[in-house]
């Protein structure tokens, strides 16, 4: 309600206001323009994380707590205009993920959906299901909503990846639940890398078969660095590229060729060296990660300088723009996957 009243009429209306709270009523016109704005007007802000300023701070926890104890050490890239909500956009969460040496982090399974992208280390694997994904930098790997999932690190060096999940959607549904497996590591199901040999190639176990035993719905679990690099150099090769994306390519799942999640998409880009892209804007506040170069990002009228391993946030609505110094290689996760499903996304090149 925009409209100015008669202060007698306000007056009036404010004593209506306090005597109908208590039985649970409020006026709409007092907050309709807010609850239907006519566009996305996002609490979050657009924030960038140094790897390094970041790395060191989970390195000083590694110090003080174990992974078993922590459960999951982990520390939350929190959007500073979502403070207090463990969320890096209203639907999704962004954390940074350290298992030192000989460490487990225990298995569990819950209704949330994660990714893993890795920033560090090689040689320590996630266990999806039973199946360890043998992890190196930049490799994703997803634990779907529902899979059991552990981790080890049985190197000598630190692992470190980026943990992105869906938590705020699913806080939003009230529709989480989660348990612990009743041993540490899951007994071993299949050996390392069957999924990807026979899930991952446009082929799966004929139906039926005895090796037919992942969930139909979410076969794959691993998309390595070297095999999604490899295209994307090819395509930077031969492709024309996108004014307003540079070269892309998402990530799918091979069930339906839909987004890698129910409500998580992902996807890379490639900018060659001095490229700089036209203005984009899309409803799926998306979270990036830089693995390879520097440049800018202006996010808005908000400019953050980006170097290898940092990580940014662009929330929804707001106009992207990307300028690569060096050659610029990025990871990016968003929930179009829902957005789509919900007949709510919606993107504007500018
Ligand atoms: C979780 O299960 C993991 O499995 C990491 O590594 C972070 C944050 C909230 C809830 C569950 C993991 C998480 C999480």
């Amino acid at each position: 309600m925009d409209k100015v009243l008669p202060n007698d009429q306000q007056a009036q209306l404010a004593g209506l206001y306090r005597a109908m709270a208590p039985e649970g009523l409020t006026p709409l016109w007092e907050a309709l323009a807010a609850l239907v704005p006519p566009q996305p007007s996002s609490p979050a802000l657009p924030n960038a994380w140094s790897y390094a300023t970041a790395r060191d701070f989970l390195m000083r926890a590694g110090d003080l707590i174990s992974a078993a104890q922590a459960e999951r050490r982990v520390l939350i890239l929190e959007n500073p205009g979502l403070a207090g909500q463990s969320s890096i956009t209203p639907s999704l969460y962004a954390g940074l993920q350290l298992i030192l040496p000989g460490e487990v982090a225990p298995c569990h399974r819950h209704t949330q959906c994660a990714l893993r992208f890795v920033m560090e280390g090689e040689g320590a694997y996630t266990t999806v299901d039973g199946e360890k994904a043998v992890m190196h930098p930049f490799d994703l790997v997803l634990t779907p909503g529902g899979q059991w999932h552990d981790h080890g690190n049985p190197t000598a060096e630190p692992m470190i990846w980026l943990d992105g999940l869906d938590i705020p959607t699913v806080r939003h549904f009230d529709a989480g639940f989660a348990e612990r497996l009743d041993v540490d590591v899951h007994p071993e199901t299949a050996a390392p890398g069957s999924t990807l040999a026979q899930y991952g190639r446009n082929l799966r176990p004929f139906p039926g078969s005895a090796a037919d035993r992942r969930p139909a719905h979410q076969p794959l679990f691993h998309y390595p660095y070297a095999d999604w690099r490899a295209s994307l150099d090819q395509m930077a090769a031969q492709a024309a590229i996108d004014p307003w994306l540079g070269h892309a390519l998402e990530f799918v799942n091979p069930a339906d060729g839909g987004p890698v999640m129910p409500t998580v998409a992902a996807h890379v880009r490639l900018l060659p060296a001095g490229f700089a892209t036209k203005p984009r804007r899309s409803t799926d506040g998306t979270v990036f990660v830089v693995v390879e170069g520097s440049g800018e990002a202006m996010i808005g009228d908000r400019a953050l300088a980006l170097s290898a391993r940092d990580i940014f946030v662009v929330p929804s609505w707001h106009a992207l723009r990307l300028r690569a110094d060096t050659r610029l290689v990025l990871f990016g996760y968003s929930d179009k996957a829902a957005q789509q499903k919900l007949n709510l996304f919606r993107e504007e090149r500018v």
